[in-house]
C-alpha cells in the first residue's frame, strides 16, 4: 500500500483533476491510499479571485465515496492562479458535498499537512506536489507546534518515503530530453514558494523525484458521460488534454516498475536548483534527487491513464452511506453505550451497522435517512483502540476508519492492579507519549501526563 499526501494547485490546469481521479481508480485498485488532500490556492477577493478549491476536492473524493480524507487549502496566497473550473464545480455539484458546504469549514493545508505526518508511520508517504510550491515552503519551514514537537523539515525527513515534485514543463517538443535549464509553468505564479527547492538541494535526507513528464501523454475523457472530471476538462480546453500531474501520481504509487514492466527510470543522482524568476537547473551532484525518465513511449501511458480517470467507481458516492457523527464517540469498559446515536446520510434501508471488533450490536433502528439509532454493549475483554463503523445500505457499504474509540479502564473508578487492561493501558500510554500524541483524558477532565 502506497501512502500519498496529495498538494495540487487544482482549479486551472484540468491535469490536476485528472491526477486527482487517477487517484482514487488506483485507491479503488486497492494500490494507494491519500492521507491528505491539499489545494495550494483559494484565492482572496481582495485580488478580485475567489476559488473553491477545496470543496472542488472534496467534489471529487465524494464522486468515489472517500469522504473521509483530510482535505486541506492555502487560504489568502495572493498566487494569481486562474480559477477555470472549481468554483464552477463547486457550485454544480453543491448537493454532494458533505463537510463542506461552508467554504469556511475547510482546515488551512499546513495544520492538514503536519496532521497526516504525525499520524503516519515514519518513512512511509509519498508525498507528491503539483502545483506551485507554496505549501510545500509552509511545510518545510513550519516551527513545532500543538500537532508535533517536530519542525515541518523535522517531520518531513522522519515521515516522507519521498517527495516527487511535477512542475509541468511548458509546452516541451520532447519531455524525454533531459532539459537542462528548463523553465517550468509552476514556478512564475509563485516565486517566494520555489525557493524552497535549494533549500530541497542542501537538505540530503529527503529524496526528492522530479517528475516533468506528461506532454503528450494523454487523458482522454471524450468517452465518457458528464462528471467532475469531464466537466474539469469542458472548462479548460476539451476532452484531451497532457498529464503532468497523473505521470507524477502514477510514478508515486506504481513505482519505476509495475506487473514486471519498466515504466520509468531515473538519472544519475544530483540536485536541482533554482535562480528567480523561474529558472531551474538539474545538475549530477552529490544530492539525493533524481530525475525521471520514461522507459515506454507516451501513448504506453496514456493507455494507461485515460481507462483508469475514465473508469466509473465501484461504488460511486452517491450510492454508500455517509457517516458524520457518532455519540458517544468514545466509552470506557463496562460502561453503558446504549443507546448510541449515529447520525450521516443515505441510512434508509440499513441492514447491517457494525462498530467492529469487541462491541455487540444488539440491534438498531432507522430512524430516518439521516439518523440510526444503535443498543451496543462492550463485551468483557475488549481491547481497548480505535473501531471503524460501517453501515450497509442495499446499494453498498459506508465505513468511517476510526470513528469509535474504546479507552482504557476508568482510572478513577477502578482498583488499576485488578484490571487486565493495566498492561495495556501503559503501553497504549508509552506509545502516545513516544508518538507524540495528545495525553489521555481522564473521566474528571483532567489529563494524564
Ligand atoms: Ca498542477
Amino acid at each position: 500500500m502506497v501512502y500519498l499526501l496529495h498538494d495540487t494547485d487544482i482549479g486551472g490546469d484540468s491535469d490536476d483533476m485528472a491526477e486527482t481521479f487517477l487517484i482514487e481508480a488506483l485507491r479503488d485498485n486497492g494500490e494507494c491510499q491519500s492521507v491528505a488532500e491539499t489545494c495550494v490556492c483559494n484565492g482572496d477577493s481582495r485580488y478580485g479571485q475567489y476559488y473553491h478549491t477545496g470543496q472542488c476536492m472534496e467534489v471529487a473524493k465524494n464522486w468515489y465515496g472517500n469522504f473521509y480524507v483530510p482535505i486541506g487549502i492555502l487560504r489568502n496566497s495572493a498566487l494569481w492562479l486562474w480559477d477555470v473550473y472549481a468554483s464552477a464545480i463547486a457550485s454544480e455539484y453543491a448537493s454532494t458535498l458533505l463537510r463542506y458546504a461552508d467554504e469556511n469549514d475547510i482546515p488551512n493545508a499546513l495544520l492538514v499537512q503536519r496532521q497526516a505526518l504525525v499520524d503516519a508511520a515514519d518513512g512511509s508517504v509519498h508525498m507528491v506536489t503539483t502545483g506551485p510550491l507554496r505549501n510545500l515552503r509552509h511545510l518545510y519551514e513550519s516551527p513545532a507546534d500543538d500537532i508535533s514537537p517536530l519542525t515541518g523539515a523535522e517531520l518531513m525527513r522522519l515521515k516522507l518515503n519521498e517527495l516527487v515534485i511535477a512542475l509541468g514543463v511548458y509546452l516541451h517538443p520532447d519531455d524525454y530530453i533531459f532539459p537542462e535549464g528548463d523553465d517550468t509553468a509552476n514556478l512564475p505564479a509563485d516565486p517566494w514558494g520555489a525557493e524552497v527547492i535549494n533549500q530541497l538541494a542542501t537538505d540530503e535526507e529527503i529524496k526528492v523525484v522530479w517528475v516533468d513528464l506528461g506532454y503528450e501523454v494523454y487523458t482522454d475523457v471524450n468517452g465518457i458521460a458528464m462528471n467532475p472530471l469531464k466537466r474539469a476538462f469542458q472548462l479548460w480546453t476539451g476532452y484531451l488534454w497532457h498529464s503532468w500531474g497523473a505521470m507524477a501520481i502514477l510514478y508515486a504509487v506504481r513505482g519505476l516498475s509495475f506487473g514486471g514492466t519498466e515504466y520509468f527510470h531515473y538519472s544519475a543522482k544530483g540536485k536541482r536548483t533554482y535562480t528567480a524568476p523561474a529558472h531551474v537547473l538539474f545538475t549530477f551532484d552529490s544530492g539525493n534527487q533524481y530525475w525521471l525518465y520514461r522507459s515506454q513511449g507516451k501513448s504506453f501511458f496514456t493507455d494507461i491513464i485515460t481507462p483508469l480517470c475514465c473508469r466509473a467507481p465501484t461504488h460511486l458516492g452517491t450510492d454508500i452511506p455517509y457517516l458524520s457523527a457518532i455519540n458517544p464517540s468514545q466509552a470506557y469498559p463496562d460502561t453503558n453505550i446504549d443507546p448510541t446515536i449515529l447520525t450521516g446520510k443515505r441510512f434508509t434501508g440499513a441492514t447491517v451497522v457494525s462498530m467492529g471488533e469487541g462491541i455487540t450490536v444488539g440491534s438498531f433502528s432507522v430512524d430516518s435517512d439521516e439518523q440510526i439509532t444503535i443498543h451496543p454493549t462492550i463485551d468483557k475483554g475488549a481491547v481497548m483502540g480505535f473501531r471503524d463503523v460501517l453501515v450497509t445500505i442495499p446499494t453498498g457499504d459506508g465505513v468511517r476508519p476510526g470513528m469509535f474509540e474504546l479507552l482504557p479502564v476508568d482510572l478513577l473508578s477502578a482498583n488499576l492492579m485488578a484490571y487486565d487492561g493495566y498492561r495495556c493501558f501503559m503501553e497504549q500510554y508509552i506509545k502516545r507519549k513516544v508518538a507524540g500524541l495528545p495525553p489521555f483524558k481522564l473521566p474528571n477532565g483532567t489529563t494524564w501526563e
